[in-house]
């Protein structure tokens, strides 16, 4: 059988580290796109060039022209500029639009039958505006944003704690974004909710309700320090997670960006929530019970997340 083909479209910081995550864990053969010339074809190079050491069997090629990422069978897309020190996610959108519009497209045209994960921020508006310009079924598009959040959660919850990572699950909902919400009840350490270990005096009230803060900071964070460019180790995992589930059809149980037609409230909007990925794609919305507090704060998510929704469509007169 023919190793699937991944196309990553966006050869920077994680379109790069993609490439050699998908390498390592031979997902398959690798395509990198840019409309830099030479970026892709040197990436794709260099890391081909790892094989022989790391073991790993994958047919690495660069890119400037759609054609290439034809038959694709998963597309990542990180077209687009980052943000600076100062800059929000916000900022990013009319420059990034024009990107999807670009991207929508190449895929429509050349990977119509591809699963797609988006990366480019403003994340959720974004996935929405590819989904609109690649006209792909609903379920074949999403966005990783929630596996990234939930595993800043959990690291920071697992330096507080002093327990492996691996023990700690964490659930985040809505936007990627100053409004998504890490949910604590819903968070646990080895099925113990947080709430609880709070009770039992393992966890202090006030360095969860910090852990929650620096989540939500967490992309901020790292782009004060780089001072270049925003994270991409994690967000590369994050994705490499998700493609994984989708061509394993492991029927994982991940958070992410998706098209929700109903639940929550949410009448035809890309915002994050508990999904199923597995070979039908986003193959099922989890809704789960929210306290009141919850929903409010979801609901403030999903309303800022609506508002860049409609910006786009004041930009792109296409989408309205
Ligand atoms: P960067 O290293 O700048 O790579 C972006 C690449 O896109 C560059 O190589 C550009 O040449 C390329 N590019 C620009 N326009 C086009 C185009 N029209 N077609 C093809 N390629 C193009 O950025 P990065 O890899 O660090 O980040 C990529 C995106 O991911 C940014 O928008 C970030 O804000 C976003 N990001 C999202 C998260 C989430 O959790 C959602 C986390 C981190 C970064």
């Amino acid at each position: 059988m023919a190793r699937p083909k991944i196309a990553l479209v966006g050869a920077g910081q994680i379109g790069g580290t993609l490439a050699h995550l998908a390498a390592l864990k031979e997902l398959g053969d690798i395509v990198l796109f840019d409309i830099a010339e030479g970026i892709p074809q040197g990436k794709a190079l260099d890391i081909a060039q790892s094989g022989p050491s790391a073991g790993f069997d994958a047919i690495l090629k660069g890119a400037n022209a759609y054609e290439e990422i034809a038959g694709a069978d998963v597309c990542i897309v990180t077209a687009g500029v980052p943000r600076k020190p100062g800059m929000s996610r916000d900022d990013l959108l009319g420059i990034n639009l024009k990107v999807m519009k670009a991207v929508g497209e190449g895929i429509r045209t050349h990977a119509p039958d591809a699963f797609v994960i988006c990366i480019t921020n403003p994340l959720d508006a974004m996935v929405w505006a590819l989904r609109e310009f690649s006209g792909l079924p609903h379920e074949r598009v999403c966005g990783m944003a929630g596996v990234l959040d939930s595993a800043r959660f959990r690291h920071f919850l697992s330096v507080e704690l002093g327990v492996s990572m691996r023990d700690v699950t964490a659930f985040v909902l809505g936007g990627h974004g100053d409004t998504m919400v890490p949910l604590v009840r819903y968070s646990t350490v080895a099925g113990i909710p947080l709430p609880d270990l709070v009770t039992m005096g393992w966890l202090k009230q006030d360095r969860l309700d910090a852990i929650v803060q620096r989540t939500r900071d967490g992309g901020a964070e790292i782009v004060g320090l780089l001072k270049t460019g925003s994270a991409y180790y994690a967000p590369a995992q994050s994705a490499i997670e998700m493609a994984e589930a989708y061509l394993k059809d492991q029927k994982r149980v991940l958070p992410c960006a998706a098209h929700v037609q109903g639940a929550y409230g949410v009448d035809g909007l890309y915002v994050g929530v508990p999904t199923v990925i597995g070979a039908g794609g986003i193959e099922r919305v989890i809704e789960i019970a929210l306290s009141e507090e919850e929903k409010a704060m979801f609901d403030k998510s999903v309303a800022a997340v609506r508002g860049l929704v409609e910006a786009c469509k004041g930009i792109e007169p296409s989408l309205a």
